[in-house]
This record gives C-alpha cells, structure tokens and sequence, in this order.
C-alpha cells in the first residue's frame, strides 16, 4: 500500500534538505514516478535538494492530517535519519494540516505544492508587472491561511515558503496585507489599461498574433529563440519565463507576431491563474496557438493540463498542438497524429510547423496582389484599414500592393 524510499543525498551548501509526501489517490490521472519527477524538479528549481520521499495510497483524506496520522509517525523517523528540514506536501493542505503534520514530525517547516510553486514564480519575477502579479497571488493564497494565530505560518522561519519576488521577505500581517493586496491591484490595472492601449495601437498596426503557450519546460522558448533567431533565457528550469516575450517571425509570405508566455503546469494554483489572467488572455486571444508539450513526457497529460487552463480564460483560437524534445525519443507509435513532431534543438519539423500556422492563419485571412496605376492609389487608401497588414512597390507607372486581409473584408479590395 505505501512506500518509503530515499531519493538523492546530495550536501550542498545552503540548499534545503527537502523530503517529499506524496498522497496518491486510486483514480489518478498522473502516476507516481512523474509526481516524483515533477515535484524533484520543481524543488531544484526553488532551491532544494530531495532527501528523501514517502507514498502513501489515499481512499479517503484523514482531516487532520491528509495523510494517515501512522503514516506521518513513520516519516518522523525516516526525517530525522536522513536529516531533512522540511517536508513539502504534493498537494494542497489546509493551515490546521500543516501544522499538525509539523507537529507530528517534530516542529520542522512543512510547505504544501501551491507554496512551493508560488516561491519559484517569486524567485523568477524581473520585471515590474511579474513581481507585482506573483506577489499578489501569494498574498491571495497566504491572507486566509493567517486566521486565528496564523502558526502555521510563523513556523515556516526562512527560505522557500517565506520568499517574496526579489529579495522581499513575504509579508504576514493580516492587516498589512489586505492594503498591500489593494495597492497591488490598482498598480496592476493601471499597468494593464497601458498594456491595452499599446495593444490596441498594435491591432491597429494589424499585427497577426501566434501565442506559444504549453507545460512548464516543454522548450517554448527554444522554439522562438530558434524561429527569430534571438537569445531569449531557456533553461532546464520549471517556469524560466514569466514575462511575455514578443518577436517577428518570418513565414514567407507574410510575418506574425509570436508570444512566450508562462508556462502551465498540473493543478496550478488558483491564486496564479488569477494574479495572471491579463497576460495568460492576451496569449489566449492570439489568432493561432501553439500548445507544446515535451515528447519525452506525459504529453497527453500536458496537452490536457494547457488546453483546458486555455479555454477556461475563453480562448476559441486554433490551437496547433507541438509535441517538441523528439530526438530524446526512440519509440514514435502512439503519438498523437494530430500534432506535429519537432525538435527545437536539432531543429527539426520547423518547416512544416511553420506551413502549418501558416494555413492556420490563411483559413482565417486572405493574401491579395493588386495592381493600380499610382494616380489611383488613393482608392487603395480608402479601404486600407481594412488590411492586416500590406506592402507596396512600385513598378513604372504601377503600384503592386500584397494585402493581408481577412476573409471577410476580401471584397473590399476586390473591387478596387
Ligand atoms: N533534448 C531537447 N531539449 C530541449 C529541446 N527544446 C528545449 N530543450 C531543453 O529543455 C529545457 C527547457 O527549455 P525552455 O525553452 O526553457 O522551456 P520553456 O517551455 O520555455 O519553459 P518555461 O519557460 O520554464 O515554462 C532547456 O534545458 C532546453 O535546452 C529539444 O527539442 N530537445
Ligand atoms: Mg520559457
């Protein structure tokens, strides 16, 4: 029924010495050794090396403790062998939880998932908008866990769990926090209704929009750095971008605009989602979408996971799914045949990942050539903020214009 197995022992200096509950319930859609994996990694990301985890197969959650309270009897032991200082939690718990499992294994810090999650989110916010909208999430997830004494929080001491964005200590005053959440929000919506007018500024340049969106670490912002030749940070890291990155990239034809956003991840937390919701809608209205996902992973999963985070902020753009990391594959049965395969390292596939948002964007708009003597060029004027975007040489006495327009003012320019 449960398992108890010591992962990796490293002595690093000033990482923290992390051990790892994994609750596992029957119906499960994610199995163990990726919950694991995902958990290990999102550790390493924060600062953390893995001591140590223990399993348990959950029927029905203890409310005291999530786990069964024997189970935690045991991992005390199992913790002060292997000599870690704080147990992370692969799941939510309530604040009465968490200190009651501390309690248990001896008063160390215990952090649940959406903690640890929100801690990487802090420690990856550079810019003004990421550090404000991580903040505003923690504090979103923090303020109801501080009812009655708020323990809980106060035995978290430092480290992850207790970091801000940049060097900030979180704060824990109730009262604090509420104005601070306030401030937060206006700052946010004045940033906001500036990011709309250059939007709008940018639609009215008729720029055609891409997202690149997908699982944390799924090599979204390979694939741009690639595709617009540019050195955008992209590492082995989980959410290494949180601020969205735009290019130009060159399909041919015609060029669009592409979007690195944040990346998704399983039950992410609420808070997040929320704090976020103007960039992640702003990739979510994109006129394509790409929602890539890792090959050598639980793709299926990951498609899922991003799709649904999509159509949950109304996104009703194409989506292209891109399964990317293909060369670390050897067995291609099985793959889904409505994605297309790439490697963003090898660059492989890019063609036809290219073709394909291609005729995505062409299913939605029309590429026009017209000719007119230059004398005429002022009727071409008339109809042109119809145009997505247009071009225009000149040949003796002639005008060539490539318009871009879609398919439904066509016939404005038809009848020029
Ligand atoms: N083997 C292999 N590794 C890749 C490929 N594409 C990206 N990677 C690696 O995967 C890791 C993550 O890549 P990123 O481009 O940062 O991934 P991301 O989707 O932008 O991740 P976040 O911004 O953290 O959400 C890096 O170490 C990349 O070098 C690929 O095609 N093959
Ligand atoms: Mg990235």
């Amino acid at each position: 029924m449960s398992k108890t197995t010591e992962v990796i022992d490293k002595n690093k200096e000033f990482y923290e010495r992390a051990y790892i509950l994994i609750p596992i319930f029957n119906n499960a859609d994610t199995d163990e050794t990726e919950r694991l994996e995902e958990c290990t990694a999102l550790l390493k990301t924060a600062g953390a090396d893995v001591v140590g985890v223990t399993s348990q197969k959950i029927r029905s959650v203890t409310p005291s403790t999530f786990m069964g309270e024997g189970k935690i009897e045991e991992v005390k032991s199992e913790i002060e062998r292997v000599g870690a200082d704080m147990a992370v939690f692969d799941g939510e718990l309530s604040p009465s939880q968490v200190l009651n499992i501390s309690n248990i294994l001896g008063g160390i810090k215990v952090i649940d998932r959406p903690t640890l999650i929100l801690d990487i989110f802090a420690k990856n916010a550079f810019t003004k908008e990421g550090k404000l909208q991580v903040e505003l999430a923690q504090l979103e997830y923090i303020y109801p866990r501080l009812k009655g004494k708020g323990e809980a929080l106060s035995r978290l001491g430092g480290g992850i769990g207790t970091r801000g964005p940049g060097e900030t200590r979180l704060e824990t005053d109730r009262r604090h926090i509420r104005r601070r959440i306030n401030a937060i929000k206006t700052a946010l919506a004045e940033i906001e209704t500036r990011r709309n007018l250059s939007t709008k500024r940018r639609e009215k340049n008729h720029a055609i929009t891409v997202a690149l969106t997908g699982y944390t670490n799924a090599g979204k912002s390979t694939l741009l750095n690639l595709l617009s030749g540019s050195d955008i940070p992209a590492e082995d890291k989980l959410f290494a971008t949180l601020d969205p990155t735009a290019r130009k990239i060159d399909l041919g034809d015609f060029s669009v605009i592409m979007i690195d956003t944040v990346g998704f991840i399983r039950n992410i937390p609420t808070e997040l989602i929320e704090a976020f919701k103007s960039t992640l809608e702003s990739a979510a209205n994109a006129d394509v979408i790409l929602n890539v996902a890792d090959a050598s992973a639980n793709f299926a999963n990951q498609f899922s996971v991003t799709e649904q985070t999509l159509r949950a902020l109304g996104c009703n753009s194409p989506i292209i799914k891109v399964l990317n990391k293909c060369d670390k594959i050897c067995n291609f049965n099985g793959l889904p045949n409505d994605a297309i395969l790439i490697s963003a390292k090898d660059n492989t596939g890019i063609d036809e990942l290219k073709g394909r948002i291609a005729s995505a964007v062409k299913s939605d708009y029309s590429f026009i050539d017209i000719k007119i003597p230059i004398e005429k060029i002022s009727k071409f004027y008339a109809t042109a903020d119809y145009a997505e975007s247009y071009d225009i040489s000149y040949s003796d006495d002639c005008a060539l214009i490539r318009v871009v327009v879609k398919n439904t003012f066509v016939t404005k320019f038809t009848s020029i």
